[in-house]
């Protein structure tokens, strides 16, 4: 009957996706100016965002840039880590599996 159609229907339905979040590490040399332009740039955020949540990882030491899928979230960290291996700053970022 119907109730057996809704029934198929819910254990057809597939588990979302597992996301990812990338954290940004604080260190004592990387420029507070250059974390600001990487958020910005690689996490699509405004320049007020970006400066809160450098600020954050500057006070608390770490701080999530976003959340995204694993293929992005990891592409994420490797944008950001190519671009601090390039401009000479010792920026580090990971991305971990949420919950
Ligand atoms: N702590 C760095 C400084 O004082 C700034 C920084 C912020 C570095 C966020 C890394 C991440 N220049």
């Amino acid at each position: 009957g119907s109730d057996s159609v809704v029934l198929e229907r819910r254990a057809q339905r597939v588990a979302p996706p597992q996301m990812y979040q990338v954290v940004m590490l604080n260190d004592d040399y990387t420029p507070m100016e250059f974390v600001v332009v990487v958020i910005q740039e690689f996490f699509n955020k405004d320049r007020e965002a970006a400066t809160q949540i450098m600020l954050k990882i500057h006070l608390d030491g770490k701080a999530v840039c976003g959340v995204y899928s694993k293929d992005v979230a990891a592409t994420k960290v490797d944008q950001v880590l190519d671009a601090a291996r390039q401009a000479g700053h010792p920026l580090q970022c990971v991305s971990e599996p949420i919950e």
